[in-house]
């Protein structure tokens, strides 16, 4: 009889005990979890599942939480951005395009610019797809994003580095103060745009399934809103859509 057999006959336990021990070196008896997990616990579930393995702390980084308990620090560097941090040495040699984010690779290479940043992730993570499992999904998410960038993000961001944002911007980098009504139209072109394609009662920015463009929109939207260019209410099919994206966990958390 196992250990673990009677243990739960021992202490009439319901549910399979787990044996956890934190080694200095790899067990040599035991393979190495294949995959990472989304959430640290999800370990404990396989264990208790009957499976055998171990982990590396690496294998902990796709979960903040299980980072924090495992007392991992998660390599994330702050750059000041509101000091223009991001637009100076040393982060300039990283990012020349002088902008936030930025994602160095374990072999030290450099990924920038979100909507690629974002695909990396969700090739190499797991959990659920934010672009979709096929190329025609894909193809549809990566068009409703850069819709979505080109025609209202990009207006709306040089917008506000033109107006509101000018005290900050203009010694940073060119600014276009007396194109600052004209770009806050172009987003809001955009938004019109965007709210009549979604008419056709689609419930995510590129159809069914929650994606990239979603969650694109949807911050820059949010920071438009602290910004001085708040969501026309009389988007209706927008306002929809942003009050449902606000009630998920992932933006409520
Ligand atoms: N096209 C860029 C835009 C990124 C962007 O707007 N970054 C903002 C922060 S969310 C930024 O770095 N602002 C400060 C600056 O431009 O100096 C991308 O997709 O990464």
């Amino acid at each position: 009889m196992s250990a673990a057999t009677q243990l739960v006959e021992l202490l009439e336990l319901e549910r399979h005990p787990v044996a956890v021990a934190f080694l200095d070196t790899p067990p040599e008896d035991l393979p190495r979890t294949e995959q990472m997990a989304a959430a640290g616990c999800g370990y404990w579930k396989r264990a208790a599942d009957g499976e055998a393995f171990y982990t590396e702390a690496t294998d902990h980084y796709g979960c903040p939480i299980g980072a924090h308990t495992h007392g991992i620090d998660l390599p994330k560097e702050d750059i000041d951005l509101m000091a223009g941090e991001n637009r100076q040495a040393p982060y300039t040699t990283k990012n020349p395009a002088g902008q936030l984010p930025a994602l160095e690779l374990d072999d030290g290479s450099i990924l920038t610019e979100i909507t690629a940043i974002c695909e990396y992730l969700d090739e190499t993570q797991p959990g659920d797809r934010l672009m979709g499992d096929t190329p025609e999904a894909r193809a549809q998410n990566r068009r409703w994003t850069r819709w979505g960038d080109l025609k209202i993000v990009e207006p709306l961001t040089t917008a506000f580095r033109a107006a509101e944002g000018l005290p900050m911007f203009q010694d940073r980098m060119r600014c276009l103060p007396e194109a600052a009504d004209g770009l806050k139209a172009c987003a809001q072109d955009g938004l019109v745009f965007l709210d009549e394609q979604m008419a056709d009662g689609r419930e995510f920015v590129a159809g069914k399934a929650f994606g990239l463009a979603d969650i694109l929109l949807f911050c820059f939207l949010a920071f438009g809103s602290q910004v001085g260019q708040p969501l026309n209410p009389d988007l209706k099919h927008i306002g929809n859509w942003y009050a449902r994206v606000s009630q998920r966990p992932s933006v409520s958390a």
